[in-house]
């Protein structure tokens, strides 16, 4: 996506121009080294592969606010009075920064975008004002939403929680939200909808009737669908694994968690995962492991990329710039078949020191990188094929003999006993070769 020349683009970000993609040895901090979107890799543009997204929480919203201290970033556009004018201009600063960066989708929560009223009624009435500037806004770039979401976490109603709150009343405001965000999400042609339980879990056992709050969160699902349905939203639901924070027990701990929720509850039809990397490290898992898991099954949706930090136990939200973590992650996307309609969403943000505008552009232009040179190597290691070779060679025993019998059914204890007997040892187990293949892997880094 390219600026229209005709809207002057200089309000807001005057110093930066167009970010254009100028190959590797380019030492300018303002252009892409490896993401060039209309490149073809595995037959598809790199901007179909990877359907980057920004978040308007962080990258608009986000203050750089700790537990120590308040807000540090500068952000000369936003007025003294945080009012539906204040969010209509900067909903124009956030298309006007997407433009800049050549970024094709985006996503938010409600609550980002416009602020919340005395009374649900202006809630409404604030967001429908903010929305009809995003889609005047998206008619003009071509900019498409990727996911919308309600924000049922951060207004002290959800002390308890939002579906699975102790107060009916609370679920009833939660599904008012989600009611009209599902009517936003549609009316902006978003193609996913994601349910994070942000307080969807609990702190104390003791005071908690967990079957009875999960059963909640599965009417509360049905509802969206059915509610979808009713609307004529057919965008893909998803359902956001993380396993604790804010509260200590989450329900959508991690992938196997909610695959199981989805499916003890009929919700397999339609609802799929959007796997967040800093969540999945929370859970004690890898990126890849969460993506396979949800891939194997059919259950891929969308991804909210970003990383952890090893050294400190929370969800950090840093940008994500390790090779490894994105060739893996992109391995296992291609593995599946690709991402769309979901998208790689970058659920991130700058560090609190990171102050200036400026920094919003090194920091998105440094993971779209990253994603490229991700996925550059993943299509190379695909297409070298030893990586490949090397995991069906190790399964080679289920190819013929017993292997084939166990795999297609014909196979029972007491013929695999029989077999036993007869063969006598196990003689031809194979080296897993784990040196050999994460050298592999350092061959094309
Ligand atoms: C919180 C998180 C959310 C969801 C959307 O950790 O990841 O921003 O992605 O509600
Ligand atoms: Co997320």
């Amino acid at each position: 996506m390219r600026a229209n020349p005709i809207y002057s683009m200089a309000e807001f970000f005057p110093d930066v121009k167009t970010i254009e993609y100028e190959g590797a040895d380019s030492k300018n901090p303002l252009a892409f080294k490896h993401y060039n979107a209309d490149e073809v890799i595995e037959g598809k543009s790199m901007k179909d592969h990877l359907r980057f997204g920004i978040a308007y929480w962080h990258t608009m919203r986000g203050t750089g606010n700790d537990p120590f201290g308040p807000g540090t970033a500068v952000r000369p556009w936003e007025a003294a009075n945080d009012d539906v004018a204040n969010a209509q201009t900067r909903a124009r600063v956030f298309i006007e920064f997407m433009e800049k960066l050549g970024a094709p989708f985006y996503c938010f929560h409600d609550r980002d975008i416009a602020p919340e009223g005395a009374t649900l009624q202006e809630s409404h009435d604030n967001l429908d004002a903010v929305v009809s500037v995003l889609k005047e806004e998206q008619a003009r770039t071509g900019i498409q939403l990727l996911w919308g979401t309600a924000n049922l976490f951060s207004n002290p109603r959800f002390m308890h929680g939002a579906a699975t709150s102790c107060n009916a009343d609370v679920f009833a405001y939660a599904a008012s939200q989600v009611k009209k965000m599902l009517e936003v999400t549609k009316e902006l042609g978003g193609e996913n909808y994601v349910f994070w339980g942000g307080r969807e879990g609990y702190q104390c056992w003791l005071n908690t009737d967990m079957q009875r709050e999960l059963d909640h969160l599965a009417k509360f699902m049905h509802m969206a669908v059915d509610y979808a349905k009713q609307i004529g939203f057919t965008g893909q639901f998803l359902f956001e694994p993380k396993p604790k924070e804010p509260t200590k027990h989450q329900y959508d701990f991690d992938a196997a968690a909610c695959l199981n929720f989805i499916r003890a509850n009929g919700l397999e039809d339609y609802v799929k995962l959007n796997i967040e990397t800093n969540h999945a490290t929370l859970a004690g898992h890898t990126m890849e492991h969460e993506l396979d898991y949800a891939g194997g099954q059919g259950f891929l949706g969308s991804i909210d990329a970003n990383t952890g930090d090893l050294l400190l136990g929370w969800d950090t939200d840093q940008f994500p710039t390790d090779i490894y973590l994105t060739t893996k992650s992109m391995l296992a996307i291609l593995k599946h078949g690709g991402i769309a309609p979901g998208g790689v969403n970058f659920d991130a943000k700058v560090r609190r020191e990171s102050h200036e505008p400026i920094d919003l552009f090194h920091a998105h232009i440094g993971g779209m990188d990253a994603f490229a040179r991700g996925l550059k190597i993943a299509a190379a290691i695909r297409a070298d094929g030893r990586l490949e070779e090397a995991v069906k060679d190790r399964y080679d025993s289920w190819n013929h003999g017993v292997g084939k019998d166990i795999e297609n059914g014909t196979a029972n204890f007491e013929s695999l006993e029989s077999y036993m007997l007869t063969k006598g040892e196990i003689s031809d187990n194979k080296s897993g070769r784990q040196e050999y293949l994460e050298n592999l892997i350092n061959e094309y880094i």
